[in-house]
């Protein structure tokens, strides 16, 4: 499908740079290319995909708005599977709107944000995950989120939706074979086909689980730093972060507003919340400071419990600890540098899973073994039965859990002896299902909403 005007954009971010880079696209990119610009070198040929020194001239010849270098790349070989011209000038915002506006004289139409990716996925040069994940790469904030989005972009999802697809249609096949010959269940290789559709449905399980360690890697995992007033909180915040973000003083209650700090813990994004110390409040500002660390710990991957380990353990200690119920918690017993004046057995029964560790905020004892114990067991990487793919668009997870509920209940009925028309029926819903993600099947309306999403230029 080509799509009959030509569209220019500014590709490179809004400011000042080395370099702009200004993409245009559609029919007329070569006439535009051969009326816009001057060659330096004499006999200029315009192969395709070959960078050519010259000017970019005003329409009636008299200025040079700017010395480039540009590209012809000529359909299908390129990006959008159009004629694609690429013009790198001077990172001037003057000098890129004085060219785009040429551009629009010469016939160019302002591309929509998305619009170059979305003709790539119009011309088949892509399918839709691989569109989006260029989309997600360029967001991306992460060493793992990139290689994640790389891998979509290589083609992954879509190779490992293409697989799934191809056993659906198997199966699909026999089912409605089954019809043709009798209206009977019994006409169906029930026994074949219950492992085929497990197997498939176990798979989607995988992609779906993905999805929450990869939304970690994307988004980052949500800590939140709680405890007492003057245990150590925002002292941990800085040294976690290196840098003097939190206020501390002797003084309980110092910690009024929460406090941010964004780390990379191999790899992985953690964004920390420092927060005010639970207590009575004794004011209200204090207590809607309080209120806060509530509403962080909501949202929160896990709890980091601070203990004051050089003071008595409280009743308050334990009060907030057993108050966080429902979060991965971790305890740290802060302060180790001075004299203990608990230990260990004093906390009783803790759970299973929450783990106990010694630091010291202020001199940074302790410190590396509480940075692994923070990213422990969100490395999907390490885990056996892990998914090949990782999914990261809430889109796709939808799509999925829409293919598993029909297969689903596919399975149900194939196992139940109902008429194999039903099955058939669940299975071809499955299938469009999946061709949502790769975007074979897809509205119109939902397309546009998707690709209005990307940057401009994209
Ligand atoms: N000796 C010692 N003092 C600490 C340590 N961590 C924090 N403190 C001190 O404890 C007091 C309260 O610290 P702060 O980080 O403001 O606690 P918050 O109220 O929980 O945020 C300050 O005087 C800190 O210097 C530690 O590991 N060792
Ligand atoms: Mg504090």
């Amino acid at each position: 499908m080509l799509l009959h005007d030509t569209i220019a954009a500014i590709a490179t971010p809004s400011g000042r740079g080395g370099v702009g880079i200004i993409r245009v696209s559609g029919p007329a990119a070569e006439s535009i290319a051969r009326r816009i610009f001057v060659p330096k070198q004499q006999n200029c040929s315009w192969q395709s995909h070959q960078l050519y020194h010259g000017d970019i001239i005003s329409p009636d010849s008299k200025n040079i708005l700017d010395e480039v270098l540009v590209a012809l790349m000529r359909g299908p070989h390129s990006f959008t599977g159009e004629d694609v011209l690429e013009i790198n000038c001077h990172g001037s915002p003057l000098i890129m709107q004085a060219i785009l506006s040429q551009l629009v004289q010469f016939g160019c139409r302002l591309a929509k944000p998305g619009e170059f990716s979305q003709r790539a996925f119009l011309n088949g040069r892509m399918d839709l995950s691989q569109a989006e994940a260029l989309a997600a790469l360029v967001a991306a904030q992460s060493e793992k989120a990139c290689a994640i989005s790389l891998a979509h972009l290589k083609g992954d999802l879509g190779t490992e939706i293409e697989k799934l697809r191809l056993t659906l249609i198997d199966i699909l096949a026999l089912t409605e074979a089954a019809i043709d010959f009798t209206e009977d269940i019994s006409a169906l290789d029930t026994p074949g086909i219950l492992p085929e559709i497990e197997n498939t449905i176990e798979r989607l399980q995988l992609l779906l689980d993905s999805y929450r360690k990869a939304k970690i890697y994307t988004e980052g995992l949500n800590v939140v730093i709680t405890g007492k007033p003057n245990v150590g909180k925002s002292s941990l915040l800085n040294t976690l972060t290196g840098k003097k973000r939190a206020i501390v003083t002797d003084i309980p209650g110092t910690t009024r507003d929460f406090v941010t700090g964004r780390i990379d813990i191999l790899g992985i994004p953690v964004n920390l919340v420092d927060t005010a110390g639970i207590r009575q409040p004794q004011d209200i500002i204090e207590k809607a400071g309080i209120d806060l660390v509530w509403e962080n710990l909501a949202s929160a991957d896990l709890a980091i419990i601070i203990f004051d380990g050089s003071k008595p353990l409280t009743s308050e200690d334990l009060a907030i600890f057993s108050g966080i119920v429902t979060k991965k918690r971790l305890v740290a017993i802060n302060k180790t540098d001075l004299p203990p004046a608990w230990g260990i057995n004093d906390l009783g029964q803790l759970p299973q899973d929450c783990k106990i560790l010694k630091i010291s905020a202020k001199f940074g004892m302790g410190i590396d073994e509480l940075k692994e114990a923070i990213v422990d067991n969100t490395d999907g990487d390490k885990e056996e039965n892990a998914a090949a793919v990782m999914i990261t668009s809430l889109r796709h997870k939808v799509a999925l859990e829409k293919a598993l509920g029909n297969i689903q209940s596919a399975r149900e009925s194939i196992a139940g002896g109902i008429s194999p028309e039903f099955p058939a029926f669940e299975l071809r819903q499955a299938l469009d299902d999946l061709d949502e993600i790769t975007g074979k099947k897809i509205d119109d309306a939902i397309l546009d909403k998707i690709f209005s999403s990307f940057c401009i230029g994209k």
